[in-house]
């Protein structure tokens, strides 16, 4: 299998269509020159060109890896040799075996945007990034063991001492990886080098990196996070968040460009409304084509203020099933299942 993507592959990801809507050329150009660049050190170039004009709104529709967020549950970060590294993939299969990375790597037929976020990260934070991964997909992995029946959950093993499981079902899924690229570089050491996991729509921690071994089971295993009562499901919901402006920023009367992100994880995200009065009535935004269907969308609202004072901008997604954004309460926490709530930002309008 042709491990670049393809050029249909690329105009489909990308929306052609959406060209003429007006966002720059400059995204869609260097990830065009990705898929047909020669040598490593040119794509990560490219990659990191990545910022998009999106009809005013200027945003990296591609976090470069050392702007995206690192989250463990320790400060160890392992250090393992790539040549030492060995996959072992054992439990409730006919033939338990290892991999090296080479064999990992000769596996390879995943290129996928996914859009990583913590389920920890409040509404408005930054423990969010949208990243290309070059990986191998697990059910490949897992196939090759003969896996007997009865299998309830997939387990993920860490070299820092973590651990976490997905159900068995999910991780036959065509969409579930193991990834050893991350924006067209070796996975960097803070980010799980040489292998992780990369489980689309479900938060974080169950991508679970510096993996070790797999292991297939019969019973409910409980990651980490999971015994200290966090959500086993884990699914991302739509969540939306502004980006620009910030709150406090005073702006000057006449014409000004809000934008951010959206991310509904497996439902997708249908629509993104924007609120000038605290909630009160809302107007849809401009979304761009996502650049995968796992990865966030940028979307922009062209605002013409036309009175001076205080304005409480909101933002709220809707999915495709046409569940709109929960508002969450007063007090919106993270633990268990994630942050509810809708982004907020106060700002100034000023006619000088
Ligand atoms: N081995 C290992 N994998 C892990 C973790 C960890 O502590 N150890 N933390 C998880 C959590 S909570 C998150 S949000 C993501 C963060 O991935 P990143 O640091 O690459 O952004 O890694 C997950 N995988
Ligand atoms: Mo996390």
């Amino acid at each position: 299998m042709n491990n670049r993507i393809s050029r249909r592959e690329l105009f489909k990801g990308i929306g052609l269509g959406t060209i003429g809507l007006g966002f720059g050329v400059s995204v869609f150009d260097s990830i065009y020159q990705y898929a047909y660049a020669t040598t490593e050190e040119e794509k990560h170039a490219l990659l990191m060109k990545g910022t998009v004009n999106f009809m005013g709104f200027t945003a990296k529709e591609i976090t470069p890896n050392n702007e995206f967020y690192i989250t463990s549950y320790s400060s160890k970060v392992p250090d393992v040799s790539p040549a030492a590294f060995r996959l072992r993939v054992e439990g409730l299969v006919e033939k338990p075996y290892t991999l090296s990375l080479s064999e990992i790597e000769a596996m390879k037929d995943k290129t996928e945007f996914v859009t990583l976020e913590c389920i920890g990260n409040p509404v408005g934070g930054d423990a969010i990034g949208n990243a290309l991964w070059d990986g191998v997909t697990l059910r490949k992995i897992i196939e090759k063991a003969i896996p007997r029946p009865g299998i309830s959950k997939t387990v993920f093993y860490a070299e820092d001492g973590y651990s976490d499981s997905i159900p068995y079902q999910l991780s036959l899924s065509e969409d579930v990886f193991l990834a050893f690229r991350m924006n067209g570089a070796a996975l960097p050491k803070e980010h799980g080098h040489p292998l992780r996991a990369i489980v689309p729509g479900i938060y974080g921690m169950k991508n679970v990196k510096w993996l070790s071994k797999i292991e297939l089971v019969n019973f409910d295993y409980k990651g980490y996070w999971e015994r200290k009562g966090w959500s086993d499901e884990a699914v991302m919901p739509i969540r939306s968040q502004i980006l620009m402006p910030m709150s406090g920023k005073e702006i000057p009367f006449g014409n000004y460009v809000i934008g951010g992100i959206a991310f509904a994880g497996r439902f997708g995200v249908s629509k993104v409304q924007v609120s000038l009065d605290d909630g009160d009535t809302w107007k849809d935004a401009q979304m761009k084509e996502p650049l995968s269907k796992w990865s966030w969308v940028l979307w922009s609202y062209d605002w013409n203020p036309s009175k001076e004072g205080k304005y409480t901008i909101k933002v709220r997604g809707t999915d495709k099933s046409g569940k709109i954004q929960e508002s969450g309460s007063l007090f919106a926490r993270t633990f268990p299942d994630g942050d509810k709530g809708i982004h907020s930002v106060d700002v100034r309008v000023t006619k000088e």
